[in-house]
């Protein structure tokens, strides 16, 4: 998976990392980055041979935003395409069967930030530095973020971030909810690496079906959430779950079909 310019990835027992590689514009999301990306995660799907992905950037930067020098000529008509573009692309992160952890390791700003909130979630490096700065351009965010980031933090710290721009630490970001873990910046891959392991341990189609079954819910509320959630349930009996009660009860290991 090594034909990317703007991109690099790996692959390991299970677990692939995808490294922004676009270090000289502290891999500022540009329309070729974005392509890259597409072809990336498709690529991913399709073969089905990782089971969890990983996400951090090159360098001092996660991704430092939407790339301001390529934005700066768009009439209205190419931003809305250039946001809806940015949109699909985080949209097959939040949907890939596999769960995406971001692994935050610098500047995660803009269109960086958005990245990191669309993934299921994220582990930060102590100096990494989170915001929503498009309010000193006299823009706003366009990759979703004004809707997933009140999802995570509550609509006041949202509004808070969004309206002054400020940046946060880590450990802020921690304190409000949009960081699930903080790291010393050498052990940040450790630790992704070591959650990836867990999540990979267990049964598979119940990993798949938490996601799907959340990631559902926040789009179909409570009622609909809760029918879909029933009918998940349902579909782990006599195949993955009936292996896993019974391994229990059995005092051994579960094992999993995909192993
Ligand atoms: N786009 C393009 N280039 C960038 C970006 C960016 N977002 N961020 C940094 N760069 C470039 C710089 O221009 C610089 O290039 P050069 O070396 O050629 O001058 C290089 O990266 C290094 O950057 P700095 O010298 O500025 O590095 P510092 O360590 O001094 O500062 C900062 C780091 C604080 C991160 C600073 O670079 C910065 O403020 N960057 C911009 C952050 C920002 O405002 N991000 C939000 C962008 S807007 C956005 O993401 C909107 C998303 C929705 C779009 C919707 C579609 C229409």
């Amino acid at each position: 998976m090594e034909t990317y310019k703007l991109l690099t990835s790996s692959a390991k027992d299970g677990i692939a990392i995808l490294t922004i590689h676009r270090p000289e514009a502290l891999n500022a999301l540009s329309t070729e980055l974005f392509a890259e990306m597409k072809t990336f995660l498709e690529e991913f799907s399709a073969t089905g041979k990782n089971r969890c992905l990983i996400i951090t950037g090159e360098g001092k930067a996660f991704v430092a935003g939407a790339d301001i020098a390529e934005m700066l000529d768009m009439d209205p008509e190419a931003a809305a395409g250039y946001s809806r573009r940015g949109q699909e692309v985080f949209n097959l992160i939040a949907w890939l069967d596999a769960p995406v952890i971001a692994a935050v390791n610098g500047f995660a700003l803009g269109g960086g930030c958005e990245l990191a909130m669309a993934c299921d979630f994220r582990i930060a490096g102590s100096n990494a530095k989170f915001g929503q700065p498009e309010v000193n351009l006299g823009l706003i965010p366009g990759f979703a973020g004004t809707q997933r980031f009140p999802g995570l933090v509550g609509q006041g710290n949202a509004l808070l971030y969004l309206m002054t721009g400020d940046y946060m630490s880590a450990e802020e970001a921690f304190r409000i909810g949009l960081v699930q873990k903080v790291t010393e910046p050498e052990k940040l891959l450790d630790e992704a690496e070591a959650i990836a392991r867990k999540i990979i341990s267990k049964g598979p189609e119940a990993i798949k079906k938490i996601k799907k079954v959340v990631r559902g819910g926040l789009t179909l509320g409570l009622k609909e959430g809760s029918v879909l959630e029933t009918r998940e349930f349902g579909s782990l009996f006599g195949n993955e779950g009936t292996e896993g009660m019974k391994a229990f009860l059995e005092k051994r290991a579960p094992k999993w079909q995909q192993e």
